[in-house]
């Protein structure tokens, strides 16, 4: 590496990866002096690609490659040339008498960036109209997230024809999983996995919220170097942070091979200036993507960015309405019925119902009655003796009811989540919601799998090692509780303390 430091599995998140100094060799790449127009650096493969050596372009002026019709049109671009990639004509262009090469241009870190890619004659582009205003309509019409984000994964692949077209969601502990999936029917699904935070380490994150578009087109390659491998001006290696070429991390490579992909895009969903997830694009071959489809294909992101957060309160307002219908619906229940108790648990919606939980434990006069997946009565016995020594307030809850009481471990599988209302003076007198372990409901990719060893002893790079690693970073807890789950359990409670003082009432009124 450039900085001479070893990068291994456990320090990813250093890798230099802006500055490898070597490009992807599908195309060649040649940066300008920012006022003299001069290159100062070239990659390697120039005499491969196009029959010139690097060595004789470096120094020279863009003359020597282009006839001057092409050369008025890039002086006439450079001036306003930004981070912005600009596409140089949507028409072929031609270098020096070789096939038919796009130039890509910026500017970064004082220089000027020609970035020269292969056109795939078979693929000629099409900005289909029709095409993109069905698809603009299909997502603006979808209402839920995951309908938004399978139209998204849906119009990728219809777009590009990758095999494999995923969204990757991030969880707030930055693991991610797959959440919608367009593939071709030979190969496995990975719609419902799990992958852990590291496989996208910080730096590389940072990168994906500065570009949209990530494209790796044959994972095999041999990375080619610059020439000279540092900027003759800074004597740094030039930052190639808005680099279509930009070489891929040999971690990563490793990684996809791993993966049987041989060819990856990616597409970045940004939510208020985080990365919210990532659209990966899988190819069991080599694949060249046109740059006016990756362009398609980040109008496509920019876009599903745009309206996420919008489907996300969709789907909030729904299950927040959701909570109303089920409450209602209970509460009408335990009026009626002349013991109020089983109001709440004999009929559907029962208090399991009313939100997302495992089980929840009734807890009155000396009786347990549980429902769903709890832990044992005598188990619930214990929590309601703890609850009754630490809990402050008439509503307690935790994500990880361990981590507060050692004895809690024997029930993380159905109860790491805990959310208690207390009812009514009397003491022991509860109402429990309970909540698995993470650990428990998440199908995390390769899971069961033996890790395997490569021949040097390093541990073979895959998903598949790191479910241990986050398992222990999750251990013990449960997915939290909403606010507004805990505003319905806290509105049950009032409700049952309602309808008990009524009984109350008319047992003092018959009484006098
Ligand atoms: C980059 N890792 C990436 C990228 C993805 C993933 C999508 C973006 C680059 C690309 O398009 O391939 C991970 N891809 C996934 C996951 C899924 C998927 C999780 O399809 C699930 C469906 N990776 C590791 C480890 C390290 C690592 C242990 O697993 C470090 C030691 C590094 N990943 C790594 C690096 C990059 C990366 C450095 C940046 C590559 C680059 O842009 O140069």
């Amino acid at each position: 590496s450039l900085l001479g430091a070893e990068i291994n599995l456990t320090n990813c998140d250093r890798e230099p990866i802006h500055i490898p100094g070597l490009i992807q060799p599908y195309g060649f790449l040649l940066c300008l002096h920012e006022t003299t127009h001069r290159i100062v650096q070239a990659s390697e493969n120039t005499l491969e690609r196009i029959g010139v050596a690097a060595s004789d372009l470096v120094g020279g002026t863009l003359d020597q490659l282009l006839g001057p019709a092409r050369l008025a049109e890039i002086e006439q671009l450079l001036p306003t040339l930004t981070t912005d990639a600009r596409l140089l004509g949507s028409r072929l262009d031609h270098v020096a008498g070789q096939p038919f090469y796009k130039i890509i241009l910026h500017r970064y870190d004082q220089l000027l960036w020609l970035e020269f890619e292969p056109v795939d004659e078979n693929a000629v582009p099409q900005l289909d109209l029709p095409f993109l205003n069905n698809a603009l309509g299909q997502m603006l019409g979808a209402t839920r997230v995951l309908e938004f984000c399978q139209y998204a994964v849906e119009q990728v692949r219809a777009i590009t024809g990758f095999d494999r077209v995923a969204i990757y969601r991030f969880a707030p502990d930055e693991s991610g999983e797959v959440i919608a999936e367009a593939r071709h029917e030979d190969i496995e699904p990975w719609l419902g996995m799990h992958y852990p935070a590291t496989d996208i380490p910080k730096q590389a994150r940072a990168m994906y919220l500065k570009n949209w578009l990530r494209f790796i087109p044959d994972v095999a390659y041999e990375p080619t170097r610059l020439l000279p491998v540092l900027n003759p001006s800074t004597h740094l290696p030039p930052d190639m942070t808005y680099s279509v070429l930009r070489s891929v991390s040999p971690i990563h490579l490793q990684y996809l091979r791993n993966m049987g992909s041989a060819a990856t895009m990616t597409i970045s969903l940004i939510q208020d200036g985080r990365l919210w997830g990532m659209i990966t694009c899988h190819h069991r071959t080599p694949k060249l993507v046109s740059y006016e489809l990756r362009d398609l294909c980040q109008f496509i992101g920019k876009t599903f960015s745009a309206l996420i957060t919008s489907k996300e309160q969709h789907d909030e307002r729904e299950y927040q309405l959701h909570i109303r219908e089920n409450q209602v619906r209970l509460f009408e229940r335990v009026t009626s019925n002349d013991n109020f108790v089983e109001g709440l648990y004999r009929f559907k919606p029962s208090l399991l119902d009313v939100f997302d939980c495992g089980g929840v434990a009734i807890c009155f006069d000396d009786d347990i009655i549980p429902l769903g997946h709890t832990p044992t009565k005598p188990q619930i016995q214990k929590v309601l003796d703890w609850l009754q020594h630490h809990r402050t307030g008439d509503v307690f809850y935790t994500n990880s009811y361990a981590s507060l009481n050692p004895d809690g471990l024997s029930i993380r599988p159905t109860a790491s989540g805990i959310l208690a209302i207390a009812l009514a003076e009397a003491p022991g007198n509860y109402i429990l919601w309970f909540r698995p372990e993470q650990v428990q409901t998440v199908t995390w990719a390769g899971r069961d799998e033996k890790p395997e060893v490569m021949a040097d002893g390093q541990i073979f790079l895959s998903p598949r090692q790191s479910f241990e690693q986050w398992k222990q970073v999750v251990e013990s807890t449960a997915l939290p509780w909403k606010p507004m789950e805990i505003e319905a359990a806290k509105e049950i409670r009032l409700h049952i303390s309602d309808v008990r003082l009524k009984i109350f009432n008319e047992l003092q009124a018959r009484a006098t």
